[in-house]
């Protein structure tokens, strides 16, 4: 049977058909498709849990419980499962547990670009680097095995273009029975001082079973052509040296770590010159200068961005890399947004806003230019506890109602805990609107589209110490404004619910505003919005595309002269 697949979703069909029986995760490009196909299959459960702690500590239990299990998140998911992604190479596995990891070269969608494979150094984990998609649906059941084989957790990782491009694959469509016995074993799975020192002289012995396995196995293949050039690469870097030098031998690694010593001294005695080619950092580089491998390396200016076949030829000349210039079109929230609303009137009460990652990060973007800070998952509300401590009233935080879920509740707690007044908003828009729209607790649905338990933020907030917990729709941004007025008064700890749904889900609109001419001041707070259906004509006055308009009224309340005339009727889009 033949499926054009994508890298994420090849992965998730090979550990399918490996016998994949449990897997978690929380969304996050360019990872979120592996759990998405996973929930359509049958006889998987599979979970979008809460946060990327929760996910990987209970696919990890039903892996110890003997199914095997998956992991898998963004890089900077893996971030916040740190803690028990390092123990959980001492507990060990008991059947198979696959970390599927993508990193996101060149940030096009994220908060920073680490490079992941330094963690299974760090996490003394292997780890596998497919290429393609191809090789995604393959590597899942050879992890799976050595994952059983070695009692380990084994981190795959891939990054935007080995997750995300497409290609045709032979899949079998069977799947294999895999399920082991659980046994009660303190000593594995306690981990209190004294077993966990035993098990880390174990697991140093293990790593030293897992070099010798790296030597050996196909997945780390050497291709010897022309000698007078040897690469050794991984990961999508790989295809890239083909593409640009298919005669050079090559030292393709399927398994960069633990680090296959043998090999790469086999290979490096074999060509005359040879090249360490790798995207981000200098994880191949720094291990072949530890085996005092003469080696030529990248310039460090390459550890920053996308490695694209073209800079091969310059890194081989030992050039640096030509910064590109940004494209010009710039992300902008979509027409209709209700994140519009709130932004607007936190723009127009001059606050410093505390804000966190989602579509509304984009609240940042001059004109708005209503959104000051964006680290890290739950930082609406922990920066704006910092923020309002140092700097006092005119402070708000906001954060997304998928973001509160992962990780705004304990920052809450700890803000009434330690007595912080203020006003933190949580903008739900029903959905995880940036990752592609899909549910998480407050949503009341599952991964599969499912009914369950709906968590209620409103009582959420109340128990975790809020004094004032209002419910607002963020279009009726007067009455926004003059509610956040009112609970900025240093008195309280207050949680408005701006709530109305994504764009994406509600497709309602209305007609677009008039426009009076004769009362505009051209004074632009309109345009101040910034809403792609509304803009400036050559001659200074305004024009709104009634296309693009779906008739929310935002620039109509910004603007205080009456030139805007809203429309009221709301019809379903066609
Ligand atoms: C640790 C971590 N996990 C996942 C992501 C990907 N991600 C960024 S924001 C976000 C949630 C966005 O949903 P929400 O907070 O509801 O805001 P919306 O986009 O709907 O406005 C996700 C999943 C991330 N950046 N960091």
């Amino acid at each position: 049977m033949i499926e054009f697949l994508a890298g994420d979703e090849a992965l998730a069909q090979g550990a399918y058909e490996a016998g994949l029986q449990f897997a978690a995760s929380y969304p996050g490009t360019p990872a979120t498709e592996v759990l998405e196909y996973l929930a359509k299959l049958p006889d998987v459960d599979a979970q979008w849990s809460v946060n990327e702690k929760v996910a990987f500590e209970v696919a990890l239990a039903s892996a110890i419980a003997g199914k095997r299990s998956l992991y898998s998140s963004k890089h900077v998911g893996l971030n916040v499962a740190m803690d028990p992604l390092m123990t959980s190479a001492y507990t060990g596995v008991n059947a198979g547990f696959i970390v599927v990891i993508s990193d996101d070269p060149g940030i096009h969608s994220s908060q920073n670009e680490q490079d992941t494979r330094i963690f299974s150094r760090v996490a003394k984990i292997p780890m596998l680097e497919p290429s393609s998609p191809l090789e995604c649906y393959q590597y899942a059941p050879a992890a799976f095995k050595i994952s059983e084989d070695f009692d380990t957790p084994v981190m795959i990782r891939l990054t935007t273009r080995v997750a995300h491009t497409k290609e045709n694959i032979a899949v079998s469509g069977k799947r294999k029975a895999a399920q082991k016995e659980f046994r009660i074993d303190v000593p594995k799975y306690v981990m209190v001082p004294r077993n966990a020192y035993k098990k880390h002289i174990i697991l140093e012995k293990k790593l030293a079973r897992l070099r010798k396995y790296s030597n050996k196995t196909p997945l780390n293949s050497i291709e010897l052509n022309k000698r007078s050039i040897g690469f050794i690469t991984s990961g999508v870097s790989y295809l890239y040296v083909k593409e640009t030098y298919p005669d050079a031998s090559v030292l393709k690694l399927g398994m960069p770590y633990p680090f296959p010593d043998e090999k790469i001294r086999e290979f490096a005695s074999k060509v005359k010159k040879v090249f360490v080619i790798e995207e981000l950092e200098p994880f191949l580089e720094e291990e072949l200068q530890r085996l005092g491998v003469r080696a030529k390396a990248k310039s460090s200016s390459f550890r920053i961005g996308e490695l694209r076949p073209e800079s091969i030829p310059a890194i081989v000349a030992g050039k640096k890399k030509v910064e590109e210039e940004p494209t010009s079109r710039k992300p902008v929230l979509c027409p209709g947004c209700p994140h519009r609303g709130v932004f607007s009137v936190l723009r127009s009460l001059k606050l410093t806003v505390a804000g966190d990652i989602g579509c509304y990060t984009l609240g940042a973007l001059p004109p708005l230019g209503a959104l000051h800070s964006c680290l890290c998952m739950g930082t609406g509300v922990t920066f704006f506890d910092g923020f309002s401590r140092a700097l006092g009233n005119n402070v708000v935080g906001v954060i997304g109602d998928s973001t509160f879920v992962h990780s705004g509740i304990t920052g809450l707690v700890n803000a009434a805990y330690n007595r912080t007044k203020g006003v933190i908003i949580i903008l739900d828009n029903s959905t995880t609107a940036m990752t592609g729209s899909q549910p998480h607790p407050a949503t009341g649905l599952t991964a599969r589209g499912e009914q369950t338990k709906k968590l209620v933020l409103e009582d959420l907030c109340r128990a975790c110490g809020a004094d004032f917990v209002d419910v607002i729709d963020p279009f009726k941004t007067a009455e926004l404004k003059a509610l956040v007025k009112q609970r900025l008064d240093g008195k309280a700890l207050s949680v408005i619910i701006a709530r109305y749904p994504c764009r994406l889900i509600d497709r309602t609109r209305a007609a677009a505003p008039k426009i009076d001419a004769s009362k505009c001041k051209k004074c632009y707070q309109c345009l101040a919005v910034n809403c792609p259906a509304i803009s400036r004509t050559e001659d200074g006055f305004i024009a709104i595309d009634a296309q693009t308009c779906t008739g929310c009224n935002v620039c109509v309340n910004a603007c205080s002269f009456g030139a805007l005339i809203k429309h009221q009727i709301r019809s379903q889009e066609p």
